[in-house]
């Protein structure tokens, strides 16, 4: 058992993951970058249904000489490679680095950047938004919304590390995949078909179902998604792509979708390791892809606006 964990990136996801930790007896850091030199603990409060969780975390700083052994890093996507080389000191070929970051693309990255790291991919369909929107100051104020399942997994490793004994004691559903890079894709394949609709009309994800005009936009995204998908050896996606964007729009029918907080708070999206990493694929493939193309160039107007 590990019993050791260091949170880089503590927002609504990294929060949820902290609280999550150390209710589970695991010594839980976080990493900070933002909050001031005279704090050394990280307040936490964390609303559910069954009640509040406050907390107070020990805190790390980025430029602190300290090994890390074990990492769990939850920024915005492309945050990732300056989030892991302000650390990089901190971090060598024996830690063990969990990646859990919406979209795809900074996998491909980070292996480039750092050879000798040991990193494992993860997903999750948990629910957490923040309920404070000052996020210049150092307190966190959440609100966990759903469980959902995490998924961890390495390429090429079947068996879970030692490490993820500690995932297991946690209270948020995670289980080891042997074919990450496939959840990773029906994830990504997902967002594609919902963020960008929903931050475009600014609206829920259950008008993408209700709304006539927005639902032929999410079968013309998702006809393509299925096309994409089988050129990319994606089958089960390719044939489920239809179905599974259905229902997490049923499920998450009162969210807000991580795309549209992103342009509500006006801060950049995370469009190009979403749909622009799907626009890559479709062109390695050869497969046209009109409706996505056109909503990967509606979000990058808006997020070079900054609206
Ligand atoms: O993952 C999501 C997101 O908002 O990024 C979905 C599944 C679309 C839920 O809102």
């Amino acid at each position: 058992m590990t019993k050791d964990w260091h949170i880089l990136g503590a927002g609504a996801i990294g929060s949820l993951f902290a609280a999550s930790m150390h209710n589970a007896g695991i010594t839980t850091t976080l990493l900070c970058r933002r909050c001031s030199k005279r704090d050394h603990l990280g307040e936490l409060c964390i609303e559910r249904s069954g009640g509040t969780d406050e907390l107070s975390l020990p805190v790390s700083f980025n430029d602190d000489p300290h090994a890390i052994s074990h990492l769990l890093l939850t920024t915005k996507a492309y945050d990732v490679r300056t989030a892991l080389s302000d650390i990089g000191h901190r971090l060598d070929h024996s830690s063990h680095i969990v990646i859990l970051v919406n979209g795809m693309g900074f996998m491909e990255e980070l292996r480039s950047d750092f050879p000798d790291f040991q990193f494992t991919a993860a997903t999750t369909t948990a629910g957490s938004y923040r309920l404070n929107t000052n996020t210049e100051t150092d307190q966190r104020h959440f609100c966990h919304a759903g469980n959902g399942l995490t998924r961890l997994g390495q390429t090429g490793q079947q068996e879970p590390p030692a490490w993820f004994s500690d995932w297991e004691e946690l209270t948020l559903p995670c289980t080891w995949e042997e074919n990450i890079e496939d959840c990773l894709w029906q994830k990504l394949a997902v967002n594609c078909a919902i963020n960008p609709l929903s931050a475009m009309h600014r609206c829920k994800n259950g008008e993408l179902a209700t709304r006539p005009e927005l639902s032929n936009l999410v079968r013309q995204l998702c006809d393509e998604i299925a096309q994409v998908s089988l050129a990319a050896g994606f089958r089960e996606t390719s044939m489920e792509i239809h179905r599974l964007v259905k229902e997490v729009i049923r499920d998450t029918r009162n969210n807000r979708s991580s795309m549209l907080q992103d342009t509500l708070a006006r801060r950049r999206t995370e469009n190009d390791y979403i749909s622009g990493y799907f626009l890559k694929v479709a062109r390695q493939f050869n497969v046209e892809t009109p409706a996505n193309k056109a909503v990967f160039e509606s979000i990058s107007r808006l997020d070079q606006r900054g609206e």
